[in-house]
């Protein structure tokens, strides 16, 4: 057989293994397995800066399509390396027939890969969306991985054998000088499993974090407590954990004398208390609505730390997902009794979206902090970081006091003569966990002030809400700017210093149109 032909047989063998086996990673990822489809991104999203991260972000059009954009040339890339690999060892087998032999063939396409895979992914193997322990979770991922590379190996051979050979005769190979019609028949194979593997991608769309990830929450629908199905909404994931709870636990770990693992059902039996949080996500616009409030109901976390008994090198504490999420708090503030392990949501248990069965609440800290799908508590030093910090966002994670026009909506028109009574705005402030004591309103872009109404007010925690009547006197455009002064007397500002990765400041704008 020529040389084209030998190479051509491996490459569609090639070919149709990496079908087959990106096939056979879809079907473990329906059944919740972590699969280099989604780790491979994981890992490399956290060498990405903040900077290119958003510009990269900006250019595909969102993080949604980020991350399709991720899976996607992960497939594409994982076909394209089968078809290469194959398209060699078929040069290569045709040299020395010895070469088609399993030792050889299993050495290259599934030990070598399994190697590769377990040192470049360790620190995201143990990724489990049905909320696998991590240390459970790594051993299946790698188990998945390796029926994975194994069916790639099988078809690779068993494909380049059928297109290569007449009959198997003992070590002798003959090879058929035309391969057309078996090629076509591999060639259906190969088409039956990408229709298979589309099918199960389909699957996995529909269930998928696109239809709700960047969901937020504003206008003038705001009310005190946001419901849980209008929560604003954030994750990492293309898919998202649905965690069995049978399965499940939380490890305390690292630099504790005690180290312990949790049930859910003990969990839940500790002494627990309940408190309004305001939620803001690091990348929350001045006039967006990545920021929500809720009730939540949980148990200190403190408690489980106490119980632990922390050692005198303990510094801060990294925080585990089963996604594979990670972030870190200054013990100082995982020992304050308002950072809690939540377990229910206004009154519900936590929905799976926000983090069933156990999420941190941080109060006064960036959204990234409140881990959801917790899973494990490690007790670290100073210098360990967690997902978005090792991308390099921060340092500092502390909300600065925020507040946004609600109602109306900017770029909204009045007429004098049509005008009734006073136009009513109504809006939100937030002071971090420092509360909220002063909200002013200036119709005049800053230079004047006048003081709102805070008609509702979530403590310490939680944001404010509040309204004012505004009759404008004269015809005009209005550039109307919102400001709040948070529970320690500290004016919202603009804060020319701050990192752009450390969260915006300054005020929300809104320019309102009043005819004669
Ligand atoms: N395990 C896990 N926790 C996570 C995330 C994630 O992707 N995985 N995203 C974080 C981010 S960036 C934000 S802003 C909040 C959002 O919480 P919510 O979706 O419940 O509003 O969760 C944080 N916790
Ligand atoms: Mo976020």
């Amino acid at each position: 057989m020529s040389r084209t032909k030998a190479i051509l047989a491996g490459f569609l063998a090639g070919l149709v293994g990496g079908i087959v086996m990106t096939a056979a990673m879809l079907l473990l990822a329906t059944l919740g397995v972590a699969t280099p489809l989604v780790i491979i991104g994981d890992r490399l999203s956290v060498f990405i800066p903040p900077g290119p991260f958003l510009s990269l972000m900006g250019k595909v059009g969102g993080y949604n399509h980020l991350k399709q954009l991720g899976v996607g040339s992960t497939i594409a890339g994982q076909l394209l390396v089968g078809a290469i690999a194959g398209a060699i060892f078929g040069l290569l087998a045709r040299r020395n027939p010895a070469r088609l032999s399993a030792v050889w063939t299993v050495s290259i396409f599934v030990v070598l890969p399994i190697v590769v895979f377990a040192m470049a992914l360790w620190s995201v193997l143990g990724t489990s969306y049905v909320g696998l322990p991590i240390g459970v979770a790594r051993l299946v991922t790698l188990v998945g991985f390796v029926l994975c590379v194994f069916i790639f190996e099988r078809t690779l051979t068993a494909g380049f054998r059928f297109l290569t050979t007449r009959k198997i005769r003992k070590q002798d190979y003959e090879f058929t000088p035309a391969i057309g019609r078996r090629a076509f028949v591999l060639g259906a194979i190969g088409a039956a499993a990408a229709g298979g593997g589309i099918a199960l991608a389909q699957k996995l769309y529909r269930v998928a974090a696109f239809s709700y990830d960047g969901t937020q929450y504003k206008g003038r629908i705001v009310e005190p407590i946001t419901p849980n199905e209008l929560f604003y909404c954030v994750t990492k994931n293309v898919v998202d954990p649905t965690v069995n709870v049978e399965l499940w636990h939380l490890e305390v770990n690292g630099l504790v004398q005690n180290r312990a693992t949790w049930r859910f059902q003990d969990l839940v039996g500790l002494p627990a208390r309940e408190q309004q949080t305001t939620l803001m996500c690091i990348s929350n616009g001045l006039d967006a609505g990545l920021i929500s409030n809720a009730i939540w109901k949980g148990i200190p976390l403190g408690e489980l730390l106490d119980q632990a008994v922390l050692l005198s090198s303990a510094a801060r504490v990294r925080l585990y997902g089963v996604d594979n999420y990670t972030d870190t708090i200054p013990l100082e503030k995982a020992l304050e009794p308002t950072t809690l392990l939540a377990f229910e949501m206004n009154g519900v248990p936590l929905p799976h979206r926000h983090g069933y069965p156990l999420r941190v609440i941080v109060p006064g800290y960036f959204g990234e902090k409140h881990v959801k799908w917790l899973t494990r508590i490690e007790v670290t030093d100073a210098n360990a970081k967690g997902f978005y910090e090792t991308q390099g966002w921060g340092p500092d994670f502390i909300t600065p006091t925020r507040s946004r026009i609600d109602v109306p909506d900017h770029g909204s028109q009045f007429s004098l003569g049509k005008l009734d009574a006073a136009i009513e705005l109504k809006g939100i402030a937030y002071g971090g966990d420092r509360g909220i004591s002063r909200v002013e309103l200036s119709f005049d872009d800053g230079k004047s002030w006048r003081e709102a109404e805070i008609y509702y007010s979530g403590g310490d925690l939680a944001w404010s809400l509040w309204k004012i009547e505004w009759m404008p006197d004269t015809a005009g455009d209005y550039v109307v700017v919102v400001r709040a002064t948070d529970g320690e007397g500290d004016v919202q500002e603009w804060e020319e210093d701050r990192s752009p990765f450390s969260g915006v400041t300054g005020f929300h704008k809104i320019a309102v149109h009043v005819t004669a």
